[in-house]
């Protein structure tokens, strides 16, 4: 469906290589044209997705106007507010001041983190005969391998969600490195970060990367950093998930 470009979107507005976790998303170097270019296009915006389902699919495990206002109140502002961050960025981009980086930095991921989950959430519901029942095929083997079993991975996932302190989510999540299944927390769903990117360049700013050598001059250690960053093999890893398909 059309309205559901918004993780395609979503990662081309970061202009880094994303991914939804688990199995993938994407992402543009969208920085990469011309910063002018980053304030304009509405086109850039990501956009509400419409629910899969009836706002009534889900009777009686969500009633309808719970779905009605989590989808069109809370998931909307989310939308409205990760590209109100994506324009402010733009903006200082631009601009060249960064005075409020920190603040647009935090709107970026809590926004972001906002929408990617809450589509996920939609999207891996649904009204029988779809849903319930257990996985199969590559996902139960990867459960049996992960957590020991359907039952097991359930016990554990029911656990850990009941006691997510305050507002959070459950999230299973594939972890590339090991290539297993995880189940997480996670109590704020921003913390920095969005749900599913796939990193490709990072700087290490935990002090033990930089004091002995620079003590307190974090921005000396970064702007330094710029000398030594092997352009090759970060371009080598945004080739390997620039092309990496949402779950479609
Ligand atoms: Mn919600």
């Amino acid at each position: 469906m059309s309205e559901t470009m918004t993780r395609r979107d979503l990662m081309k507005g970061l202009g880094v290589a994303a991914l939804v976790a688990g199995a993938g998303a994407m992402i543009l170097p969208a920085g990469a044209a011309s910063e002018k270019d980053a304030t304009k296009p509405a086109s850039r915006e990501c956009q509400l997705p419409a629910l899969p389902y009836p706002y009534d699919a889900l009777e009686p495990v969500i009633d309808k106007e719970t779905l009605t206002i989590h989808h069109d109140k809370h998931h909307a502002a989310y939308v409205n507010n990760f590209n109100n961050a994506m324009k402010k960025l733009a903006e200082a981009r631009t601009s060249g001041d960064y005075s409020l980086i920190k603040h647009w930095s935090r709107e970026l991921a809590f926004n972001g983190s906002g929408h990617v989950l809450h589509t996920l959430y939609w999207e891996n519901m649904a009204p029988a005969p779809n849903g319930g029942g257990q996985p199969k095929g590559d996902l139960l083997r990867a459960m049996d391998m992960s957590f020991g079993g359907f039952d097991q991975f359930k016990a554990q996932f029911v656990a850990a969600t009941n006691a997510v302190e305050g507002s959070g989510w459950g999230i299973l999540a594939h972890e590339p490195f090991r290539g297993h299944l995880v189940i997480l927390q996670a109590e704020k769903h921003q913390d920095l970060t969005i749900w599913g990117v796939y990193p490709i360049m990072v700087c290490d700013v935990w002090e033990h990367a930089y004091y002995l050598k620079y003590q307190n001059r974090r921005p000396e250690y970064v702007e330094n950093f710029f000398k030594i960053i092997n352009w090759p093999a970060v371009e080598k890893k945004y080739k390997a998930v620039k092309d990496v398909a949402a779950y479609k």
